[in-house]
Formats: C-alpha cells, sequence, structure tokens
C-alpha cells in the first residue's frame, strides 16, 4: 500500500505522504482502493439481480470501502506514519448526493449486504450531478442551494457502455458509469449509474432553479426535481424512463453475454423494483422483447416471472399515479402496452380499485407493479400486514400467494465498525470478533447485563461520542453542545406523518416549565436534522418554528443553561454517522400505521440509544425483541388510528377547544414571543393547519409523549439501569442487520 500511495502521489501532485495535503492523500487512497476494488472477482451466480432504485444514498465510500476490503486498520496505521489522521483525510471526500431518506439509504445497505452475501446482484439508478439539494439554514429558514458532488478524480467509472433511449420526437443517449461495491467477503458487485451524454449543469440559475424543459440538459441534474408543476411531474417520467430503458438494455446485453436466454429471461434475471419510482421497466421489457419477436403472451409471462416490487408506504403522495397524457408525450412507445396490461388485469378483476388505468385516464403504477410482478414485499411486519388488511386488500385478496414481509435492516459495517469505533472495539472486547460477520452474535452481550464495569463503560463511550459529536458541530456550524446534557435526537426526512412537529411542541412544553421555574435535572440538547421537500410548505414552516424556538431558548439566559435546540444544516449519511453514536433518546414518533419501517430507529438502537417511539413501523419489532422494559412506548395503536381515519372521527380541533394544555403549547406558535423573532405567516400558517386539520394527528399523542419523555429524562439519572437497556438493545439488534434481511429476500423471492 505504502509504495503504490507514494508512486500515485508523486505522479498526480510531485508529493509524497510525508508532503501532501490530506486532499491529496484521499484522492491517492481513493484511487488506490478503487485499484484493490476492480482487482477483486466478481460474484458469480446463474440468476443475476437488478435492484432498480431512483434513490442510492451511499454515503462517503472510502472508510467503508477500506473496511469491507480489510484494509481500514493498515490505511489508519501508514496514514499515522506520516502525520495524516484517516479521520480528517476522509473529510476530504464529497458525499454522493443520490438519495433522499430511507429509501435511498436501505438501497445502499442492501447493495452491501448482497456483496458481503457473495450474491450476483448490481444496483441500477441514475448519476444526478447535483444530487438532492444542499440545505442551508438562513433567516430561520431552509434555503435550498445546489449540491454538487462529483469531482475529477472519484468512484465513478466510465465503462464505455451507451445505450439509446427513444423519447417521444427526441431520443438521448445515456452514459453508464460504476460504482464498485465491494462486500465483506472478497467478492465485489457494481452500481451502475446512468448519466445523460448532454447534461449540463451550466442551466442551473439561482438555487435549484432550472428550465425544466430543456430534458437533454436537465435530465441528471436533481434527484426528485419540484413536482409542484406540470414541467416537473413529466421530468420526473423523462427521469424514470432513462433509468428504466437503460437498465433494460442492459439487462438483455448482459443475459445474452451470460449465455442466458432471453426466451427464458427469468431464470437468468431477476429485477426488484424499489417503490413505484421504476415501475416502467415492466412495459419497457415487454417493448423489447416483443421487438425481439417475442410473441405480447410470452413477454408478459416472462417479465411478470422477472419482476417483484417492494412497497415502502402507504402514504397517497408515494403511490404514483401519471396522467396517460404524460406517456403519450414522454415515452409514446410504451402507451400500447399499457393498455394492453391494463385490458388484461381488467379481465382478472373488473373491481375499479385493481385497474391500472382509471376514469381520469391516470395510470396506477403500483397497480401495474401488483399485476406484473411475481412479488410484493413490504418493509416492516406491522406494514405488510396493513398492506393486506387494508391498503392494498383487493389486491392481496386476488394474489395471496405474492404477499410476503421483509423486515429493512442496516448494514452493520457502516452503522457500527465504521461510526462507532469505540464501541465497536468494546464489544470485540467482550464477546471477541465474531459479531463483526454474524450480528446474532451481539446477543452474547446479554451475559453482561449485571457487570457494572461494563455498563459504566457504555456510558463512558456514549459521552465520548457526544464529545466528538460536540467538536464537530462546533467546528462545522459554530454550535456549542454540553456533552453533559442528555442528547435527544430526531434526525429524518421533514415530514408531517414524522410529527417533528410534536417534538417541536415537547420543546415550547420544556421553555415553559423552565420559565416557570421547575428546572430539569439534567440540561437537555434537543437535535434535529431533517430536509423539507422544496414545494411542500407546511414541511418548512415546521422547520421554521423549530428554528425560532432555538433562537428564542439560546437567547433567555434564564432558559439556556437547562435547554438547547439545535437544528443540524444539511443533514446526510455523513452527519448521521458522527448523530448517531452521540444519542441517548432516539426520536421515532410517527403516527401510527405511517412509517412503513424507519431505519434510523435500528441505527440507534445498535449505537445504544433508547427509543422514545409509537408503535409504528419496526419499532414493533425493536419493543417485541427488546421487551417492553427496553423501550419507552406511548401513543394511539396502529388500529386505532385507522379507525378515526375510516370514520373521519379525528378532530384536532375538539382537542385543542376542549383540553387547556394542549391549547397553551399550541397557541405558543404564535405567542409574540415567536412573532418578534419569526415569519408571521408562516407560523400562523402552521399554527392553523394544527388547530383545523392536523392531517397526522399530533395532537392525538403529544400528552402522553410528553410524559412518556418525562418519565424517560427521570430513568436517565439511574445511570446503571438506562446502560443495562442500551446493553440488551445493542444485543438484540443483530435481527436488524441487512445480512438477514437480504439472505430472506434471496430465499423467498430472488433464489439467484
Ligand atoms: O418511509 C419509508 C420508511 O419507513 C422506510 O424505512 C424506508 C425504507 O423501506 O422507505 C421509506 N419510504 C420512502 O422513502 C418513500 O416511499
Amino acid at each position: 500500500m505504502e509504495q503504490r500511495l507514494q508512486s500515485i502521489l508523486n505522479k498526480h501532485y510531485g508529493k509524497n505522504l510525508d508532503t501532501a495535503t490530506d486532499q491529496q492523500v484521499y484522492t491517492a487512497l481513493m484511487l488506490y482502493t478503487k485499484e484493490q476494488l476492480a482487482a477483486m472477482p466478481r460474484t458469480e451466480g446463474k440468476r443475476k439481480l437488478y435492484y432498480v432504485s431512483a434513490e442510492f444514498l451511499i454515503g462517503k465510500l472510502l472508510s467503508n470501502n477500506l473496511i469491507n476490503l480489510g484494509l481500514f486498520d493498515e490505511a489508519k496505521e501508514l496514514l499515522a506514519k506520516h502525520g495524516h489522521e484517516l479521520t480528517a483525510v476522509e473529510e476530504a471526500e464529497n458525499e454522493p448526493s443520490l438519495g433522499n431518506g430511507g429509501l435511498g439509504r436501505l438501497a445502499a445497505c442492501f447493495l452491501d449486504s448482497i456483496a458481503t452475501l457473495n450474491l450476483c446482484g448490481d444496483g441500477a439508478g441514475l448519476n444526478y450531478h447535483d444530487g438532492l439539494f444542499y440545505q442551508k439554514l438562513e433567516n430561520n429558514k431552509q434555503k435550498e442551494e445546489k449540491n454538487p458532488w462529483i469531482t475529477p478524480e472519484s468512484w465513478l467509472t466510465d465503462t464505455g457502455v451507451r445505450f439509446t433511449v427513444p423519447f417521444g420526437g427526441f431520443s438521448l443517449r445515456s452514459v453508464m458509469y460504476d460504482v464498485g461495491v465491494p462486500g465483506y467477503n472478497g467478492r465485489r458487485n457494481s452500481l451502475h449509474l446512468f448519466d445523460v451524454e448532454t447534461v449540463d449543469e451550466s442551466i442551473i440559475g439561482d438555487g435549484i432553479s432550472f428550465d425544466k424543459s430543456d430534458i437533454a440538459r436537465n435530465l441528471t441534474l436533481f434527484l426528485y426535481p419540484d413536482d409542484s408543476d406540470e414541467a416537473g411531474r413529466l421530468l420526473r417520467v423523462y427521469q424514470q424512463y432513462f433509468l428504466v430503458s437503460s437498465t433494460a438494455q442492459l439487462i438483455l446485453k448482459e443475459t445474452r453475454e451470460r449465455g442466458g436466454s432471453i426466451e427464458k429471461l427469468h431464470e437468468s434475471v431477476a429485477v426488484q423494483i424499489n417503490d413505484t419510482h421504476p415501475t416502467m421497466i415492466i412495459p419497457e421489457l415487454i417493448r423489447l422483447l416483443t421487438a425481439e419477436g417475442m410473441s405480447m403472451d410470452d413477454a408478459i409471462r416472462e417479465v411478470s416471472l422477472t419482476c417483484a416490487y417492494t412497497n415502502h408506504t402507504i402514504l397517497a403522495e408515494a403511490l404514483e399515479k401519471w396522467p396517460m397524457d404524460f406517456m403519450r408525450k414522454a415515452v409514446p412507445q410504451l402507451v400500447p402496452i399499457i393498455e394492453e396490461l391494463d385490458k388484461r388485469a381488467k379481465q382478472v378483476s373488473d373491481d375499479p380499485r385493481v385497474a391500472i388505468l382509471d376514469d381520469q385516464d391516470r395510470v396506477y403504477m403500483a397497480h401495474i407493479d401488483i399485476h406484473y410482478g411475481y412479488s410484493v414485499n413490504g418493509v416492516a411486519a406491522l406494514h405488510t400486514e396493513i398492506l393486506k388488511e387494508s391498503e392494498l386488500r383487493p389486491f392481496y385478496e386476488l394474489y395471496p400467494e405474492k404477499f410476503n414481509n421483509k423486515t429493512n435492516g442496516i448494514t452493520f459495517r457502516r452503522w457500527l465498525l465504521h461510526c462507532n469505533q469505540p464501541l465497536a472495539a468494546f464489544i470485540e472486547s467482550l464477546i471477541g470478533p465474531g459479531f463483526k460477520k454474524d450480528a446474532a452474535e451481539l446477543e452474547k452481550l446479554l451475559a453482561f447485563q449485571n457487570d457494572e464495569e461494563v455498563l459504566h463503560q457504555l456510558r463512558r463511550i456514549k459521552t465520548e461520542n457526544k464529545q466528538a459529536l460536540a467538536r464537530y458541530l462546533k467546528a462545522t456550524q459554530g454550535v456549542e453542545l454540553n456533552a453533559d446534557s442528555i442528547f435527544d435526537i430526531q434526525v429524518k426526512r421533514l415530514h408531517e406523518y414524522k410529527r417533528q412537529q410534536m417534538n417541536a411542541l415537547y420543546a415550547i412544553y420544556k421553555y415553559l416549565e423552565i420559565k416557570a421555574g421547575k428546572l430539569p435535572a439534567r440540561p437537555i440538547t434537543m437535535i434535529f436534522g431533517a430536509k423539507a421537500a422544496p414545494a411542500y410548505t407546511i414541511a418548512k414552516d415546521i422547520i421554521h418554528l423549530i428554528l425560532c424556538l432555538s433562537q428564542l431558548i439560546e437567547s433567555d439566559p434564564q432558559v439556556s443553561p437547562y435547554l438547547k435546540v439545535v437544528m443540524v444544516e444539511n443533514y446526510n449519511v455523513t452527519k448521521a454517522e458522527k448523530l448517531i453514536p452521540a444519542c441517548d433518546i432516539s426520536e421515532q414518533i410517527s403516527l401510527a400505521s405511517k412509517e412503513a419501517s424507519g431505519t434510523g430507529n435500528m441505527k440507534f438502537m445498535l449505537n445504544g440509544a433508547l427509543t422514545l417511539g409509537t408503535r409504528d413501523g419496526a419499532n414493533v419489532e425493536i419493543a417485541q425483541l427488546v421487551g417492553e422494559e427496553n423501550i419507552y412506548s406511548f401513543g394511539k395503536s396502529s388500529e386505532e388510528v385507522i379507525r378515526l381515519y375510516d370514520e373521519q372521527a379525528y378532530s384536532s380541533a375538539a382537542l385543542y377547544d376542549g383540553d387547556e394544555e394542549i391549547a397553551r403549547l399550541v397557541d405558543f406558535i404564535i405567542d409574540k414571543k415567536m412573532i418578534r423573532i419569526g415569519d408571521v405567516e408562516s407560523l400562523c400558517r402552521l399554527y392553523k393547519e394544527i388547530v383545523s386539520k392536523d392531517w397526522f394527528m399530533t395532537l392525538l399523542d403529544v400528552k402522553e409523549y410528553i410524559q412518556k419523555k418525562e418519565a424517560m429524562l427521570a430513568d436517565y439519572e439511574d445511570e446503571l439501569t438506562w446502560s443495562r437497556k442500551t446493553l440488551v438493545n445493542i444485543a438484540k439488534a443483530g435481527f436488524f442487520s441487512s445480512d438477514r434481511t437480504i439472505a430472506e429476500y434471496n430465499r423467498d423471492i430472488w433464489h439467484l
């Protein structure tokens, strides 16, 4: 390694390891790691998986790749010998901006586990140059900026593979870049990222504005371009088709190269459709197969045996429905195929709830997936039950055999070995290294439940991680944190169903308590991190509320010693890796039934935080694993919530009018102190939304939430009991390894 690094540094910069900057060392180490990765053997298999996804939130790759290649310790020592710290060198890497939240991060964890389990499977996505926007916090508001991340030397390799993607009236060339995906096992796969040859970043104007109609130049600029107007929505269709047409062409090319038969495509290929964004791969594959001479019947049968669909949400906004007019304009070649699929689906059932085309000429993308895929899975036990029993019930009645659950998981390489090295080393000192390959071995930690020294050490490690986070936030955002305070963290996409607004109401509660002289036993640091979709007004209002509260509290000397509210700017994977190991209280407070799974909840648990959560998504399975005494659950059940929706029986106005305590908290949003700091329009809009609509039922659970959090804060003071709970959480986290999830996908769906 040393010799090769010296030679790269010499060639590129005329420097050596002693004289090079951290940035130069980063580039050299990245290029070296890339060479090692390329030299790894590929996974092999008769059937190959293509995991197709609009997002791959892969995070920085250097350390993770070094870990998986078994080179991490060697690199760290070598750099130290020459006066460089690996953590400082890592700072030079840009985080690829290719995802938004859990969906994209899950795809990245899955790629890691697929390679680690030695399964033959590649990812397919788009190479967004400016990714999801960069979030600036200015004047207590979110401001969106472009987020360029690609540098001349990067993990991307131009494969030389090109495809032509036909659109209505024109066609575009797609360029295939690859990012190597090393398993923790000596073999590798690839993430294919398609880019449009004619992309042009110079068309980006102020913030993230650009000409939405200039498809040739804008197609791969942004992930989830603003879809608040028709041009934006149409652009999403262009993007989606570009992804799936490139992928479908790659599949046929590779199948032939591997000696497989196109007529028996399903014997050589499995396609996993990640949410509905890649749904058009179904009609596209059918189009390509029929163009090869297959009959429509045969093509539909083969594609249906090849494609499987994962549903990641029951929220209507994410279950895409595109006007057929968009298809006619963007992808006219798919129109007759979609009509044929619709006709056949109507022969299976005349129930309008399962139709592909509705009476307003809209295409229900998920319905294509369910009729013409061979597997439909949810991502946590509760979520899958809700799909079967309510959201997709008519489909479940038609095709019960297609439905299955695959509870999500996370890769422990990144979310423990990399992000929390002190904890990983401590665990290894207690139970040996076996847990690194087999996460179930973490259960051996249970033997130390009553070992006081172990329990004290867990808190010491947590405190060191809190200090490290404090240093990081000071350096990057100028924020001062008190590492002796309790760290209460909610980091995730901003959405009303995730109920950051309920957490903000807690901040108001605590502020008012402190003002009234009721001081907490220990200072509390409430940390938020979240981006709001640019066109999601209420989500931005919630960010505004949090930032105004932060300012109000900070500037009040009576309150600030006891309470701090921090919003981390531009929350991303890199920041998650620093926040999660430092957390005491993991906020997982979505309205029951709405969070399909959550994966942050798993990362926090693995890193020894205790969950404050509703009985939603994977929280339910966490509770079953750790036992009710080791989790803080609250709130109305999913059955109750579903009933309230069905019977239209929820009224936030009634709760507000009927409960002075609730009214006091909500009224504070528009208190004169807040109005003085904030934007009246934004705060009033949010106030009105909560009082008169509150679609995600904040006021339903807020009181129980406050009580539970208070109980939790009190419990924190009993160090041994708290630490014992954290130990049980770490010990029981093994189930949430994505290696387990992927083994199940392979056993039940892919059969690679
Ligand atoms: O909201 C879900 C989240 O609950 C889940 O953990 C994640 C991975 O399965 O997917 C999220 N869904 C989306 O981001 C969009 O459907």
